[in-house]
């Protein structure tokens, strides 16, 4: 009889653990094994030009699949009333690989440039298939400056890289997103 009471109370308190564990689990920001949004700067003054010489805007995508994804036709947007509002063009992003699209308006330079600015003030930036299914998004609040001698400039970023939470990191453009030193 002691032996039951012992595993009826142990039972009782694993049941007790596990309903706190439960409760306790952040639902923010799920593990997202797909493609995903990576990393953005909605200012850049310094830390990466484009191909002309231009401190713009940019938003990084991660593929965390074990395939190439071919990116034809899927939409990128700041705009939730205006989810069509750039598609990409013909380019792939390879499985475990970054690609950085520039979020600058000058749809008129080589390589990947929106048709819109990221604000420094906050948006929420959308990631949809082909067929408008949205596979991601990231909204963001105003982008920290901070001005002085040591003037470090951060980017919103997921940590750890491709599946974790965004947060206010140390930017790391078409490359892995590393926890701030
Ligand atoms: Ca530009
Ligand atoms: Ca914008
Ligand atoms: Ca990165």
């Amino acid at each position: 009889m002691k032996l039951f009471n012992f595993l009826f109370g142990l039972s009782l308190l694993t049941l007790v653990l596990s309903n706190c564990k439960k409760e306790d689990d952040p639902d923010t920001d799920p593990v997202k094994p797909g493609l995903v949004l990576n990393e953005l700067m909605a200012v850049n003054t310094k830390t990466i030009s484009d191909q002309n010489g231009e401190f713009d805007d940019w938003i990084e995508l991660y593929n965390n699949t074990d395939s190439t994804i071919n990116l034809l036709g899927y939409y990128l947007t700041d705009s939730k009333s205006e989810l069509s509002k750039w598609a990409f063009p013909d380019v792939q992003i390879a499985s475990k690989s970054y690609l950085c699209v520039w979020a600058d308006g000058d749809v008129l330079q080589s390589g990947l440039h929106t048709n819109y600015k990221l604000s420094s003030l906050g948006e929420t930036v959308l990631l949809l298939t082909p067929d408008m299914k949205v596979i991601d998004q990231m909204k963001y609040g105003e982008q920290p400056v901070v001005i002085g001698e040591t003037f470090t400039e951060k980017s919103f970023a997921r940590m750890p890289n491709g599946t974790g939470a965004f947060s206010w990191q140390l930017p790391t453009f078409n490359s892995e997103n590393i926890i701030n030193p």
